[in-house]
């Protein structure tokens, strides 16, 4: 499964580079983490890929900084090219097996299967809990390296070549696409409040390198009614998103479906037999998938532990009201999938569907417990 030719590469490094990595590997060893680089990250592993390059130029430390400087990363490694994944497998593959629940160096991940989104309903059948739905994956286009290795014309060819794709969505998907500097500080802010910006300023994703030449290729696509959504260049080179208000994730999903596919169609999408689309983050690899709801759990949330712990029995990862690191307001919290990886699209739907109905039910019988149960702030 593995891209790079590990051998050829061993005396690539140079040598300052080197010194710097070992220095950093050093001192990281004192520092206190629980991300999945501590982990993982053994001397052995270290000094059997510390000379390696990529034929982008892409080095360990590319993979590691992150997570170096950030030592509350949960991850702390990305990929800096697609041929990262397999020139430093011999850390990526503990860290994927990991966080995707279980899938090895010699799994496959399964052919796209969307499944039919009219099977899947409304989340608000058993009363108003879920206040917003959203689907998006990332995807990666061929030919051009992840953020941290892009060039300022590989930044605007990429935007260009996507921004025009945008423009032929048809119907329902058909909107506009904006670079970040043609829109002001306060439409800006505007869009953010309604979570339909990606928010500027990630510590973890400046300190992989993922922020240079900021905003330059970066920028936004909304259909007309602002439920179709694509971000170019933030994180990965395309974020498709649908979402709306309420718990319709058959309509949310629809949508998604339709918009991936137009854009399938006409940008090549990275992807491996080995790791399905190739994500900057590993933690996005597979399906890329992740399907979530804003839900207020006043009763459920009012204790993160017995809910994380919740969660986590349905494979569901909980984030607060903005998103990753961010703190959930009045009880309302973002969860979604974990897993992407080594299943399906409609698989990881469905984990999600049927997760979120389980916490809706265990947040229901709460309220039907009376006096004894918890009772949240009376809102
Ligand atoms: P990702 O793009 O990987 O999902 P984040 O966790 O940062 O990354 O979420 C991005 C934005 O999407 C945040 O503003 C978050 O609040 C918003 N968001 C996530 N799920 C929903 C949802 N179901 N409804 C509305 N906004 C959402
Ligand atoms: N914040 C980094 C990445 C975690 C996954 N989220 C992404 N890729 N947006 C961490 O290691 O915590």
């Amino acid at each position: 499964f593995y891209i790079g030719n590990e051998e050829d590469a061993a005396e690539k490094i140079d040598p300052a580079a080197l010194g710097l990595l070992e220095e950093e590997y050093e001192k990281f060893k004192d520092v206190d983490s629980r991300s999945l680089l501590k982990k993982y990250l053994t001397q052995e592993i270290f000094d059997s890929v510390k000379r390696r390059v990529t034929s982008k130029g892409a080095t360990l430390h590319d993979c590691i900084k992150s997570g170096l400087a950030n030592p509350d990363s949960h991850i702390g490694l990305y990929a800096p090219d697609a041929e990262s994944y397999s020139m430093f497998h011999e850390l990526f593959d503990p860290v994927i097996d990991e966080y995707h629940g279980g899938f090895g160096p010699d799994d496959s991940h399964p052919a796209t299967d969307f499944g039919d989104p009219s099977h899947l309903g409304d989340l608000n059948e058993l009363g108003n809990y879920v206040l917003s739905t959203r689907v998006r994956c990332a995807r990666s286009v061929e030919g051009f390296p992840f953020n941290p290795l892009l060039t300022s014309d590989q930044y605007a060819e990429l935007e260009q070549d996507v921004g025009y794709t945008l423009g032929t969505l048809e119907d329902d998907l058909a909107g506009n696409y904006r670079s970040l500097d043609e829109i002001g500080p306060e439409e800006q802010e505007e869009l953010l409040q309604k979570h339909l910006l990606f928010k500027q300023g990630d510590r973890f994703l400046e300190a992989a390198g993922a922020s240079r030449f900021w905003p330059e290729g970066r920028g936004i696509f909304l259909n007309e009614n602002s439920t179709l959504v694509v971000w170019v260049n933030e994180e990965d080179h395309l974020r498709i998103i649908s979402m709306q208000e309420g718990g319709n994730m058959g309509e949310v999903y629809d949508r998604f479906v339709r918009a991936v596919t137009a854009l399938g169609e006409k940008l090549p999408f990275s992807s491996s037999g080995h790791l399905g689309f190739l994500s900057f983050c590993p933690t996005n690899l597979g399906t890329a998938i992740r399907a979530s709801v804003h839900i207020r759990l006043p009763l459920l949330g009012s204790d993160r532990q017995k809910l994380e712990d919740t969660a986590a029995k349905y494979n569901l990862q909980v984030r607060g009201t903005s998103g990753e690191h961010s703190e959930a307001e009045d009880y309302v919290f973002d969860i979604s999938n974990r897993r992407r990886l080594g299943i399906s699209e409609i698989e990881a739907l469905q984990e999600m569907y049927d997760g979120v109905m389980e916490i809706i039910r265990l947040e229901r019988s709460l309220e039907e417990g009376g006096t004894e149960s918890r009772k949240g702030p009376s809102q």
